[in-house]
């Protein structure tokens, strides 16, 4: 046997290892637990023809917003660039992203998004192993909701100790705040945990607190630098 071979077959089975001996999984939710941007960017979509803005963002557009996280920092950020005489106080864009958000739980009762393959399994067998499971995200709260009492169980909350969102603190990721904020609440030390992220500044934000970091690429960050992260996977059925 050759030594790539080897290190083939040994790869899965110690990245298995390392997620079943964290004392925590930390879970992102989009793109990681779902591919959940599209449906954001077409909630976007509708919430400005509803404001009755000429605005459009196409894939290639989203792709570089996503940079800045956080839907209200998002539209800030395009109308700042694109329309720099437009001035959008922050009522105004609150306003937008209201309508943004009514759209995305909308879109997403209407197109029943599913879980990523293996994400219910990492879950069933985090829970079996009697693992503690939380999630950090930007994403705001009701969202989480929208999606996962659909696509995880009515009753999800129950199965996490600690639910964090982006504006439940300070600064969104690639700030640590939402990693800090889960560590608090749950109270374990930051090396025993595992985050599990898609994005570069998912991976960022979970690094700074102290988190190792598990990456399993999505849509949009497919290509973002993941240097500093414990693996990368393409799917998370490589870790169940
Ligand atoms: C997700 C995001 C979010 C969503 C939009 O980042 O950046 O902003 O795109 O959500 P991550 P809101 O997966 O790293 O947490 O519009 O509700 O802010
Ligand atoms: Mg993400």
């Amino acid at each position: 046997m050759n030594v790539e071979t080897l290190s083939a077959l040994l790869r899965p089975c110690s990245l298995k290892d390392r997620v079943a001996r964290a004392s925590a999984l930390v879970l992102d939710v989009d793109g990681t637990l779902a591919e959940t941007e599209g449906i954001h960017r077409r909630a976007f979509n509708a919430a400005f023809t509803e404001a009755g803005l000429d605005w459009y963002w196409d894939h290639r557009t989203y792709k570089k917003l996503l940079r800045t996280t956080g839907g209200k920092e998002r539209i800030q950020a395009f109308g700042r660039t694109r329309y720099p005489r437009v001035f959008l106080s922050d009522p105004d864009v609150a306003a937008l992203h209201r309508l943004k958000t009514t759209h995305y739980g909308r879109l997403i009762a209407q197109h029943t998004c599913r879980l990523r393959p293996g994400v219910a399994a990492l879950i069933r067998n985090a829970l079996a192993r009697g693992q503690t499971l939380a999630i950090a995200t930007t994403t705001t709260s009701s969202n989480i909701d929208e999606l996962l009492s659909v696509a995880l169980d009515r009753n999800w909350r129950n199965l996490f100790a600690a639910v964090v969102a982006g504006d439940d603190v300070a600064a969104k990721k690639p700030a640590p705040d939402v990693y800090l904020e889960v560590l608090a609440r749950l109270g374990h030390p930051a090396n025993d945990c595992l985050a599990i992220e898609d994005s570069a500044n998912g991976l960022k934000a979970a690094s700074s607190a102290g988190i190792p970091v598990l990456i399993s690429r999505s849509e949009y960050f497919r290509d973002d630098d993941f240097s500093g992260a414990l693996a990368v996977v393409d799917e998370l059925t490589e870790l169940v």
